[in-house]
């Protein structure tokens, strides 16, 4: 059965961003499991904001999940990234994202590598980036694997990242890994810039997707744009994907009517 998430984010320095609930953890869970989710996913500055028993009282309190937790605000607060030309700043990018894989396997949830991957560029040459980001997933799935969780890695659109941009790629890049615990995310946003034909990218995912941000093509709410979410959807079922569907969308016209707007289409899209 597929679950449905919602984003909550506790990262002030990312305002704008895509992400629905925006007023503390605790009235995100509360909003979250109002609304009938199954889980919220996590956005914080890092894995000592919410002590691991407080989001365990929180989350039983409101009879909710967590699907997921970023590593977004590694990059967001600290400007590190996989990718950065100093070994050192390299190194502390995978020290955050270990610290968010230990934080999100202590509540059985992977983390996240979006905007951390990087990119290629300057005196960086694209194969170098590759292998400094092979390098890490290895290191860190393997990390993510002994805690008993996948490590979820998220091609982007070309305007955020020059590594991965498609599912096919990302399905190419976990192929070529030693650690077998690199799933992908499949972001329906990037996938509606990047993909010839975005249910097609879903069914060619099969195997390898491990989480999903299911929105519409202006990052609004699932139904609130123009894709053909049906078909997307219908190729995400038929792959025998179980787990979750997340809202990481703007709250657009507000919070309130793009997180009920979405979890209306999550009924609809992926009836149980
Ligand atoms: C960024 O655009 C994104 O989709 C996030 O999930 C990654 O941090
Ligand atoms: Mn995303």
């Amino acid at each position: 059965m597929i679950k449905t998430a919602i984003t909550v984010s506790l990262v002030e320095q990312a305002r704008g961003g895509p992400f629905v609930l925006w007023d503390g953890v605790e009235k995100g869970c509360q909003t979250a499991a109002s609304l009938g989710y199954d889980a919220i996913e996590l956005f914080a500055p890092g894995p000592d904001v919410v002590p691991v028993d407080t989001l365990r009282e929180l989350l039983s309190k409101n009879n909710i999940g967590i699907a997921a937790v970023g590593t977004g605000a590694g990059m967001v607060i600290h400007q590190l990234n996989l990718c950065d030309p100093d070994a050192d700043r390299r190194d502390k990018a995978k020290r955050f994202i270990e610290s968010m894989i230990r934080y999100g396997a202590q509540f059985g949830v992977p983390a996240i590598i979006g905007s951390m991957q990087g990119r290629w560029g300057g005196d960086i040459s694209r194969e170098q980036a590759f292998e400094w980001l092979r390098s890490a997933l290895n290191e860190l799935g393997e990390i993510a694997g002994n805690e008993g969780v996948p490590l979820i890695y998220e091609p982007l659109n070309r305007y955020e990242t020059n590594m991965c941009n498609t599912v096919a790629q990302g399905v190419d890049l976990c192929q070529s890994l030693t650690s077998k615990h690199v799933k992908l995310l499949a972001d329906v946003f990037h996938m509606g810039i990047e993909e010839a034909d975005p249910a097609a990218a879903m069914s060619a995912g099969k195997g390898f997707i491990g989480h999903v941000h299911f929105v519409d093509s202006n990052r609004s709410a699932a139904g609130m744009g123009h894709l053909n979410l049906e078909a997307i959807a219908k190729a995400l079922i038929d792959t025998g994907y179980d787990r979750y569907v997340s809202a990481e969308c703007f709250p657009k016209p507000d919070a309130d009517t793009a997180a009920k707007n979405t979890i209306e289409a999550y009924k609809r899209l992926f009836p149980r």
